[in-house]
């Protein structure tokens, strides 16, 4: 591929809910570009997005996939991203490195959270927005109602340009209306055009293209006096006018076209082929924020004549090729073999080759201008890395991610397969920011966390694929607590054994009461000598060991103070083990007296959802014995509920949440304290620990 200027370069990324025809898009889009002779699908598994072998199996993306292509003198950059909310981290990435965001709504199933969550991160990073209506060659497709729940969600300023006439609910052709041409598809999705004045676009409700031409002109009209002036007087747009000011008002951001296609029998790719090159070019794009060399924060347009400046979205952890890092050039040209600083890590860098993608097929390119997007391999910088020239110190923001709430503990399922774990995941997390992996230290249990079931299912297949080790997923351990609530009298703890030659004796009375301090407090008030200083430190061992296990479950027992009163000794038999022994001995008998209970893990809980959600949130919140401290609107919409819960009861709480809120809730939940557990789960949560321990 020839190296291009940037205003020729488009970066596009293809967003939307789950299965509304993304991948299929950017299939279609490549064969009418010429690029592939036939139209894979991902059912069979033969789309040039989806190559991974996890989404051949799974039959949907769960990677951000790159297809770059050639179409007239423009270099396209395709960015297919996966829609499932489980795979958000790959989504967010394509947002951060595409121009444009093409939503593309089902012509069946219409607007979804999925279309939702798309529009408000492209709003949200001020990209220009462009819909495309998909599957309009479906039996079922309801375009006029899905464009009509486009207006409501979105506004006025969804303006269709591609639309279907229908005929008998069936979809006959695409009626271009800046053109006023209608146009029949074939099976290779060329198409023939015809005038399409007067044209009734659907005729069970009897919409005409005149009457949605309204809308279009005025959206031009906007774009311009001169044009405004001549929309008052009543007189028409020559096709010129209407060409240039739609994508004059995308530009601006005054409308958001609407495109019509079908993936599988292609039809329309190529009026939106043609369309793309005129999307705004990446130097026109919403400048990125940063801070320079002196930590100020600065914002920065593309710009191929600055020095240059590059930013890594993407990486890819291939156990054969080894990595490569997806980057987006934002200023100057980057070519191989000069030094680079990593503005992130401080590091001096070396780019050795770069390539352009086409799916999983690498070409190498000899260089990238600002606004291209290219890979280079086995480079050191990480996710969220700047390169840059020495000349240019400038560290791009790093993509948001979303939070991993799901967590399970992970274990190898064969013995010895440990290192290999953490091997294999620290290889996935290089590649997955939304991915978090480490110990719990209270339950001494691995644990990884994701943003759902799928993800972690992934991340077990590719773990088993990429480097061999099976895995197992299990709901994590929570980390009970024992405390005492009474001040015992002084408890006796003797350890006397006479075996054969030496005895062994050691003994002591210990006062128990509950203290605030969380590990064990020792104190000893002998007088007289009734026993020797030099065993203190035995007799406060054997109590630091006897506090790792409770009486009631095993669990570690906190907010304990043990005080030495009395004892005695034999100045033959006795030994620092005894005492050790007559110590736990006197804790033993002490924890009884002193009216031990189980505690519970809380933690503080933040949920972000839609105000219709918090009737039904609240209710489940207090099926999980949480506490609501309070409730306030978060503007949009949204209301926010903070919240204290038990650990135990919000294991899955990631999944419900996301049925509930339809995937537009979000939450954060972090430990607080320890709290007594309720007496009718004592059973219950014994059982379960001491079966736990049993298992290990
Ligand atoms: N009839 C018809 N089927 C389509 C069209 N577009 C996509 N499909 C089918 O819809 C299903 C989902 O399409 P994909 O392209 O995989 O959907 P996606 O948006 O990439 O889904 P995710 O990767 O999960 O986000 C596949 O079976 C496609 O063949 C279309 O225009 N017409
Ligand atoms: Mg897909």
């Amino acid at each position: 591929m020839k190296n291009l200027d940037t205003a020729k370069i488009k970066n596009i990324v293809l967003t939307g809910h789950s299965g509304c025809g993304k991948t299929a898009l950017a299939e279609a889009l490549l064969y009418r570009a010429g690029v592939i002779d036939r139209i894979g699908k991902s059912a069979d598994g033969n789309t040039v997005c989806d190559f991974d072998p996890e989404e051949i199996k799974r039959k949907y993306s769960i990677n951000l996939s790159l297809a770059s292509f050639e179409y007239s003198d423009y270099k396209i950059n395709l960015l297919d991203v996966p829609g499932l909310l489980d795979f958000a981290a790959a989504t967010n990435e394509g947002l951060y490195a595409g121009d444009t965001v093409i939503i593309c709504v089902s012509a069946k199933s219409g607007v979804h959270v999925g279309t939702i969550k798309a529009y408000q991160a492209a709003k949200k990073l001020n990209k220009h927005i462009l819909f495309v209506v998909t599957k309009i060659d479906d039996p079922n497709q309801d375009f006029y109602t899905v464009l009509n729940s486009l207006k409501e969600h979105f506004g006025a300023s969804v303006c269709p340009v591609i639309v279907p006439e229908i005929e008998n609910n069936q979809f006959k052709a695409l009626v271009h209306l800046g053109r006023m041409k209608s146009y029949t598809y074939d099976k290779k999705g060329a198409s023939v055009a015809a005038d399409a004045a007067g044209i009734v676009l659907n005729d069970k409700e009897g919409i005409t293209a005149d009457s949605l031409m309204d809308g279009l002109s005025e959206a031009v009209a906007e774009t311009d006096d001169a044009l405004m002036e001549k929309f008052f007087e009543g007189e028409p747009f020559t096709q010129e006018e209407i060409s240039h000011g739609i994508h004059e008002a995308m530009r601006t951001g005054r409308a958001m076209p609407v495109f019509t296609v079908s993936c599988t029998n292609p039809a329309g790719c190529d009026l939106l082929l043609e369309f793309l090159k005129y999307m705004p070019d990446p130097s026109t794009a919403a400048a990125l924020k940063a801070t320079d060399k002196a930590g100020k924060d600065i914002e920065v347009k593309v710009d191929a004549s600055a020095p240059l400046s590059a930013f890594v979205f993407r990486t890819v952890a291939d156990p054969f090729v080894g990595k490569m890092s997806f980057i987006k050039v934002i200023t100057g040209t980057l070519t191989p073999d000069k030094d680079l600083v990593n503005a992130t890590t401080g590091a001096t860098e070396r780019v050795g080759k770069l390539y352009t993608m086409l799916g999983k097929k690498q070409t190498e390119v000899t260089s990238a201008v600002a606004g291209d997007i290219v890979v280079a391999t086995k480079i050191s910088a990480s996710t969220g890395d700047t390169l840059c020239d020495a000349a240019n110190v400038v560290s791009y923001a790093k993509v948001e991610y979303p939070n991993p709430t799901y967590r399970m503990a992970v274990k190898a399922s064969k013995q010895g397969d440990e290192a290999k774990i953490s091997g294999g995941l620290q290889r996935l997390l290089e590649e997955d920011q939304a991915l978090s992996f480490g110990l719990d230290t209270t339950t001494k249990e691995q644990i990884l966390a994701g943003l759902g079931d799928q993800h972690l299912d992934v991340v077990k297949a590719k773990m088993k694929s990429k480097f061999g080790v099976d895995i197992v997923l299990e709901e994590p351990k929570i980390a009970y607590r024992e405390t005492i609530r009474k001040k015992t009298d002084k408890v006796q703890g003797r350890h006397k054994k006479q075996s054969g030659g030496h005895g062994q004796f050691g003994d002591v009375w210990i006062e128990f009461e509950p203290t605030d301090s969380e590990s064990l407090v020792f104190e000893e008030k002998i007088f007289g000598g009734s026993v020797p200083k030099n065993f203190f430190p035995a007799i406060e061992k054997g109590l630091q060991d006897s506090v790792k296990k409770g009486v009631l479950a095993g669990c570690p027992v906190v907010g304990i103070k043990a005080t030495l009163l009395d004892g005695s000794y034999h100045p033959v038999d006795s030994s620092e083990m005894a005492f050790k022994i007559a110590a736990s001995l006197a804790f033993k008998e002490g924890m009884k007296q002193a009216d031990p209970i189980m505690l519970e893990p809380i933690g503080s809980l933040t949920v972000t959802i839609p105000d219709a959600n918090t009737g039904e949130i609240m209710g489940d919140l207090n099926k999980r014995r949480g506490r609501v401290l309070g409730m306030e609107p978060a503007g949009d919409g949204i209301t926010v509920i903070q919240a204290e819960a038990p650990m135990r009861e919000m294991h899955d709480f990631t999944m419900y949440l996301r049925q509930v809120a339809k995937g537009m809730g979000e939450y954060t939940f972090e430990f607080l304290r320890y709290e007594p557990l309720p007496s009718n789960l004592l059973d219950e949560v014994v059982a379960s620990v001491k079966s736990d321990e049993e298992e290990e």
